[in-house]
C-alpha cells in the first residue's frame, strides 16, 4: 500500500509531529510505502519576516548565531494546492492519511477540497476525535480515527490490500456505499510495542531548537500518555471519557523504551535536544525517573517538558535534572486560586506553586510559566492578580493565552459555546477574545494579553505607559513597539 500522510501545519510551526512519526514508523514496519506532504516550510505568497523573538517564543528568546527565517530566506513562494496536487500525482497514494488538532482542521478540509487525491481519505488526531460527528459529515472525507491509530491503521491499511472488508475495524469511523459504520473503541496500545518514531520523511529544518543563544538538534518526543487531571479547559476529561474501557488512561513507556528512541533518534538525527510532549512529564513514578536519570546522563541531551505544580517534589526534580532537564513549563494558569479552584478545577493552592518554582529554580532549571486570561468571572484586577504572582516567582519569561474554549471541553459544555462564527468558520486561537467569557471587555483582554510581559518586566512607575500600549490604536502600537524592543534588549 502507498500511503500519504497530509500534515496541515501552520507556515513555521516547526515540530515534527509525533502522531504521524509513530504511524509511518509502524506502517514501514509492516512494509508499507509512506510519503509527507507537510506543509510547514510551503512559503506562503506576500510573507515577510516576523520578528526573531515571535518565532522563538518569549521562552527560550535569545539572539542565536542564525535563525529558522534565515534558514527558509531562500525558500520560493508555494502554491500549496498544485504542490500537494502533484505530490498525489506522483506518490499514486491508495490511502491519503490526514492528522489534525482543531486549530489545523480547517485549513487541512479547505485544501482537501481543492485536490483531487484519487483514493480514500482518511483523517485522525485530537479534533477528530474530539468532533467525529462534524468531521466525517464532510465530503472530502471517507473515514476517520478515533484516538490511538497505530493498531487501526495498521489493520485499515492490510484489510485494504487483501481487498477484505473494512467497515468493522474499531476506532474507526467508515462511510461505504452510503451507509456509515461506526465502530467501538479498541484497548489502548502497548506504549511498549511501538516503534521508534518515524523523523526520516521530514525537512531537516523543523529540528531547529533555539535554546539560551544556542542551536541545538532535537524535536518532540512524547513517553507518556493521558492525563488523570480533570481541568476544566482541557480535552483530557472528555478523551477519558471516550476511552473509559480502554485500560488506565495514564500510561508510561519503560525506561528500556525511552531511552531505546532517545538513543537511535540521537544517531540517526543528531538530536541532543528534546521537548517531551507529555502532559505532565513528573507524574510517573520515582522508580521510573530513577532509571531513567542513571541511563539517560551517559547520553548527554539536554531536554524541556511541561509539568504540573502539585507534581513537582526535590527528588523528582533532582532525577530530571541529571536526565538533562534544562528547561520546564509550569502551568500556573491564574494567580487567583479561587478562580483556579473553582473555574478551572485545578485543585493546586498558590502556596504549592511558589514551592514548585522554588525547587525548580534551585536545581538551576529555567522556567517558563504559562498563564490564561479571557477566563470566566475574570476582572481586570483578577489579571494583574496574575502577573503579581509571576513577579512574585520570578518569572522572566510568561507564556500567555487568551481561553479558547475547544469543543469537548468542560467550559465548553458549560457555556453552551458554539466555536464557529456566523460565517460558519471556526473561530481562529488568534480571536479567542469574541468568546468573551471573562467579567472584560474584548478589547481589554486583547490588550492585557499583549502587554502581560510588559507589566511582568516593567516597573510600576512605567505602568501608565504600558497600559497605553494596550491601545489598538497607532499610538498604542508605537508606545508598545518602543516598551517591548527596551524589555527585550536592556531589562
Ligand atoms: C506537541 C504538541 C503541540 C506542538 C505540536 C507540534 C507538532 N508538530 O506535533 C505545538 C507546540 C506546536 C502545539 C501547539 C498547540 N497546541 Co498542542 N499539543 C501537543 C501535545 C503535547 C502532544 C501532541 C502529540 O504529539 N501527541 C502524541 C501523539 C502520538 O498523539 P496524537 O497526535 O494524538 O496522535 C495519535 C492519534 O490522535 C491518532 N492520529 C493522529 N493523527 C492521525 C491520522 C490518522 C490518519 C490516523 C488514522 C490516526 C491519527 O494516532 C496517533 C497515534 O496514536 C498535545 C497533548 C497530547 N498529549 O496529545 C497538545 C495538544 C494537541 N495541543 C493542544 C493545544 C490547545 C495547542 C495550542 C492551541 C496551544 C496554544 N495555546 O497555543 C497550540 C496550537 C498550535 C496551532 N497554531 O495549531 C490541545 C489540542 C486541543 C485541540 N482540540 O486541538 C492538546 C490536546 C493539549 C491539551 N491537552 O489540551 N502543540
Ligand atoms: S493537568 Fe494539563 S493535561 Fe492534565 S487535564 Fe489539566 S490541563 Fe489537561
Amino acid at each position: 500500500m502507498n500511503v500519504l500522510f497530509f500534515h496541515p501545519a501552520n507556515y513555521l510551526e516547526i515540530g515534527i509531529p509525533q502522531g504521524i512519526a509513530i504511524l509511518s514508523a509502524v506502517l514501514k514496519e509492516q512494509g508499507h510505502r509512506v510519503g509527507l506532504f507537510d506543509t510547514t516550510f510551503a512559503k506562503p505568497k506576500g510573507y515577510t519576516a516576523m520578528q526573531d523573538a515571535m518565532m522563538a517564543g518569549p521562552a527560550i528568546y535569545k539572539k542565536t548565531e542564525y535563525t529558522l527565517e534565515d534558514l527558509v530566506s531562500n525558500d520560493p513562494n508555494i502554491d500549496v494546492v498544485k504542490k500537494f496536487q502533484n505530490t498525489i500525482d506522483e506518490f499514486k497514494p491508495d490511502l491519503l492519511a490526514v492528522s489534525t488538532m482543531t486549530t489545523n482542521y480547517e485549513s487541512a478540509i479547505d485544501t482537501l477540497k481543492k485536490v483531487d487525491a484519487r483514493c480514500p481519505v482518511i483523517i485522525g488526531g485530537v479534533h477528530p476525535t474530539i468532533s467525529p460527528d462534524e468531521v466525517i459529515a464532510e465530503s472530502v472525507i471517507d473515514m476517520l480515527c478515533i484516538g490511538e491509530g497505530e493498531e487501526a491503521l495498521a489493520e485499515l491499511c492490510r484489510a485494504m490490500e487483501d481487498g477484505r472488508d473494512y467497515t468493522t475495524i474499531k476506532n474507526l469511523w467508515v462511510k461505504n456505499n452510503g451507509t456509515l459504520y461506526k465502530n467501538g473503541v479498541r484497548p489502548f496500545v502497548d506504549l511498549d510495542a511501538l516503534p521508534c518514531p518515524d523523523w526520516s520523511m521530514f525537512d531537516a529544518r523543523h529540528l531547529f531548537r533555539p535554546f539560551m543563544g544556542e542551536i541545538y538538534t532535537g524535536g518532540f518526543y512524547i513517553s507518556s500518555r493521558g492525563c488523570p487531571g480533570a481541568c476544566t479547559y482541557c480535552v483530557n476529561l472528555a478523551l477519558r471519557n471516550t476511552f473509559k474501557n480502554c485500560g488506565r488512561y495514564f500510561r508510561y513507556q519503560k525506561p528500556d523504551t525511552t531511552i531505546a528512541h532517545l538513543t537511535e533518534l540521537k544517531q540517526k538525527y543528531g538530536a541532543t535536544w528534546f521537548k517531551f510532549g507529555d502532559d505532565t512529564f513528573l507524574l510517573q513514578p520515582l522508580r521510573n525517573l530513577q532509571e531513567l536519570a542513571e541511563r539517560m546522563e551517559p547520553l548527554n541531551i539536554r531536554f524541556g517538558c511541561s509539568v504540573r505544580p502539585d507534581t513537582v517534589n526535590e527528588q523528582k526534580v533532582k532525577l530530571v535534572k541529571k536526565m538533562g532537564c534544562v528547561a520546564m513549563s509550569i502551568g500556573i494558569e491564574t494567580g487567583n486560586e479561587k478562580i483556579r479552584r473553582n473555574v478551572l478545577n485545578r485543585q493546586i493552592s498558590n502556596e504549592q506553586i511558589e514551592r514548585a518554582f522554588k525547587i525548580v529554580n534551585d536545581h538551576g532549571i529555567r522556567i517558563s510559566s504559562f498563564n490564561l486570561i479571557g477566563l470566566p468571572t475574570e476582572t481586570r484586577e483578577n489579571v494583574f492578580e496574575t502577573i503579581a504572582f509571576n513577579q512574585k516567582l520570578n518569572v522572566k519569561s510568561a507564556n500567555v493565552y487568551i481561553l479558547y474554549p475547544f469543543p469537548g471541553t468542560q467550559i465548553n459544555r458549560e457555556n453552551d459555546i458554539h466555536y464557529r462564527g456566523r460565517d460558519n468558520r471556526i473561530i481562529p486561537m488568534s480571536k479567542a477574545s469574541v468568546f468573551n467569557l471573562s467579567a472584560m471587555g474584548i478589547e481589554e483582554i486583547e490588550g492585557l494579553e499583549k502587554t502581560f510581559n510588559l507589566y511582568l518586566s516593567l516597573p510600576k512607575q512605567l505602568w501608565p505607559l504600558v497600559q497605553l500600549a494596550e491601545e489598538r490604536t497607532s499610538r498604542g502600537d508605537v508606545i508598545f513597539n518602543a516598551l517591548n524592543e527596551y524589555v527585550s534588549t536592556i531589562v
